[in-house]
């Protein structure tokens, strides 16, 4: 895979006629080995996001920092993963203010806590049988981020339990969602709690998080399929 970056570069020039810095865009590409999936963070709190690739041949996460003359030639980490990663997202799932990665393996989820310097913890990993499609959000009102995963019978809403980034290996929540393909986690109606959004062929669903820890549908009359543990 190549990773198209684009940045903008402050050029000094030496001339006498360039007292003044000059701005230049420049378009370049990153050699990021495999074909997996990608996201984006400031990973090592330096105010500049950073990037980290999926190697879905090799088993492993690459880590791109961003410094401030732009990204080097090649990834900076390299993370062994216990299996093949399918997908992937970055989110700060742990309350420790340093962004984690959450990767969706066969049949699993693992959780890689950030360390603060682009570097990541060993995975911790969540059994998610069938598990095709994920997504992270808190859900449950507690502020600790919940792991949800979408399997050909339905939604699988896990919740994260107090202390370290644990979550059961059965679901708290099991939600109908015959055909659905795909699923993501977000605040889609702006009143600061996430929701769950997810697609069959031809058809989208909402299930919106009306209180902390209720999620309702949004199709038909509006009904309670979930409630706080
Ligand atoms: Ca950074
Ligand atoms: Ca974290
Ligand atoms: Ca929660």
């Amino acid at each position: 895979m190549v990773v198209a970056v684009a940045v903008a570069i402050i050029v000094l020039q030496a001339t006498p006629s360039s007292a003044f810095p000059t701005s230049a865009h420049r378009d370049y590409a990153l050699g990021a080995p495999g074909d997996g999936a990608m996201a984006s963070a400031d990973l090592d709190r330096d105010g500049r996001a950073d990037l980290v690739v999926a190697d879905s041949d090799a088993n492993a996460l690459y880590v791109f920092r961003q410094g401030p003359y732009g990204f080097a030639p090649g990834p900076d980490i390299a993370q062994t993963l216990p299996g093949k990663p399918r997908a992937l997202t970055l989110a700060e799932v742990n309350g420790d203010g340093i962004p984690d990665i959450v990767v969706l393996g066969p049949d699993v989820a693992w959780i890689l806590p950030g360390r603060g310097d682009g570097s990541l913890w060993a995975p911790e990993a969540i059994p998610a049988p069938g598990a095709i499609a994920f997504g992270v959000g808190e859900l449950s009102g507690d502020s600790a981020w919940d792991l949800v995963t979408l399997t050909r019978d339905g939604i699988e809403v896990r919740f994260q339990r107090p202390g370290a980034v644990v979550y059961p290996e059965d679901a708290d929540w099991n939600v109908s969602a015959p055909g659905a393909r795909a699923l993501t986690i977000a605040d889609v109606n702006g009143d600061g709690r996430a929701d769950i959004a997810f697609a069959a062929p031809f058809e989208f669903s909402l299930l919106l998080q009306t209180t902390a820890g209720v999620l309702r549908r949004t199709e038909g009359p509006e009904t309670a399929v979930a409630g706080i543990r």
